[in-house]
C-alpha cells in the first residue's frame, strides 16, 4: 500500500528556491543603481527566511527521528541513476530484520511508490507537480509525509529524493546520512561538475557496473573525481540489476543504523 501526498501550496517556493540557488552558488551582486541594490537585498532577505524556515523544520524532524530511534537515509541522484531499483533490492535484503518505511519524491506519478510498496514496506509518495512542481524535497514536505508513517514500528526511514543532481543536496530534511547514486552511463566527470552533491553526501554508490563491458568508461577516474571533491568518501561499486557489490553497501548501511541505535 502506498499513499500519495500532493503539494499544491509549493507554487511560490520554486521561485524562492531559484532565488536561494543564486544566493547559495553565486551571491547576486547589485548591478548598479540604488533601486537594484534594494531589490537584491529584499530578495536575499526572502531567501534567508525560506532557508531559516527549512533549517528549523529540519531540526524538528531530526529531534522527532532521534526521539523515535529511527535512522533516516536520504538517497539522491540524477533521474534514472537507479535509486528505486537499488532500494527495491535493498529492502528485500534488509526486511524484516530492519523494519523500514519509505518516503519517495517525484514531480508526477506514483510509479516509484508502487514499485517500492511491493517489498511490503509502508511507502508515502510525495508529488510536487501541481503548478509546476518542486525539483527537491524540503524538510516541510518530509514533516507532512512522516505524519502518514507509524514511526514506532520503524527502524529505518528511507527518503528517495526527486531525481536531480543539484538542489536536493541543499535542503536539510533532518536525515542521518546522505547517499548519492551515480550510474556509469552518466560519465565519469559528474562529481566535479556537480560538486555540492558529492561534497554533502556520506557515501556514493557507483551503479550499473553490469553495463561496463558495453561502455568506454573509466571507473577509477570516476572514483578519483568523487575523492577530488570529497576525500575519503566511501564509494561502493554496485549493480542494482545483478546485486553485485551489495554486501559492502548493506554492511555500510547496517553499521550506520547500529551506530545511531547505540549512541
Ligand atoms: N543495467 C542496469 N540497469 C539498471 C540498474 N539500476 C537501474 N537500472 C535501470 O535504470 C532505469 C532507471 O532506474 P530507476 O531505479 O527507476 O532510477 P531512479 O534513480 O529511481 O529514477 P528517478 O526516480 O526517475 O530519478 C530502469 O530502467 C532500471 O531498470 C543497474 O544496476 N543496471
Ligand atoms: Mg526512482
Ligand atoms: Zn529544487
Amino acid at each position: 500500500m502506498s499513499e500519495l501526498l500532493d503539494f499544491p501550496s509549493q507554487k511560490r517556493s520554486h521561485r524562492e528556491h531559484s532565488d536561494k540557488d543564486s544566493r547559495a552558488h553565486h551571491e547576486p551582486r547589485p548591478a548598479g543603481g540604488t533601486d537594484n541594490r534594494r531589490k537584491v537585498s529584499r530578495e536575499i532577505k526572502v531567501v534567508r527566511r525560506v532557508l531559516d524556515a527549512n533549517d528549523e523544520m529540519a531540526r524538528r524532524n531530526r529531534k522527532l527521528f532521534a526521539d523515535s530511534g529511527i535512522f533516516v537515509l536520504n538517497m539522491m541522484s540524477s533521474p534514472g541513476s537507479g535509486k528505486t531499483t537499488t532500494l527495491e533490492k535493498t529492502l528485500v535484503r534488509i526486511l524484516p530484520e530492519i523494519q523500514s518505511a519509505v518516503i519517495v519524491g517525484d514531480i508526477c506519478t506514483t510509479h516509484d511508490a508502487d514499485r517500492l510498496a511491493k517489498s511490503g514496506a509502508p511507502v508515502v509518495q510525495v508529488n510536487t507537480d501541481v503548478f509546476g512542481g518542486d525539483c527537491h524535497l524540503s524538510a516541510g514536505m518530509i514533516e507532512k509525509a512522516v505524519a502518514g508513517v507509524q514511526l514506532e514500528s520503524v527502524d529505518l526511514l528511507i527518503v528517495e529524493n526527486i531525481g536531480n543532481l543539484v538542489c536536493p543536496a541543499e535542503f536539510d530534511i533532518g536525515e542521518d546520512a546522505r547517499v548519492v547514486v551515480l550510474s556509469v552511463t552518466e560519465g565519469e566527470d559528474k562529481p566535479v561538475k556537480y560538486p555540492l552533491m558529492f561534497r554533502e553526501c556520506d557515501a556514493a554508490l557507483l551503479n550499473k557496473i553490469d553495463l561496463l563491458p558495453h561502455l568506454d568508461y573509466d571507473r577509477q577516474a570516476a572514483v578519483n573525481f568523487i575523492h577530488q571533491v570529497h576525500p575519503g568518501m566511501p564509494v561502493f561499486e554496485i549493480s542494482a540489476k545483478t546485486e553485485e557489490g551489495f554486501d559492502a553497501w548493506l554492511d555500510w548501511l547496517t553499521t550506520a543504523i547500529r551506530r545511531k541505535r547505540n549512541d
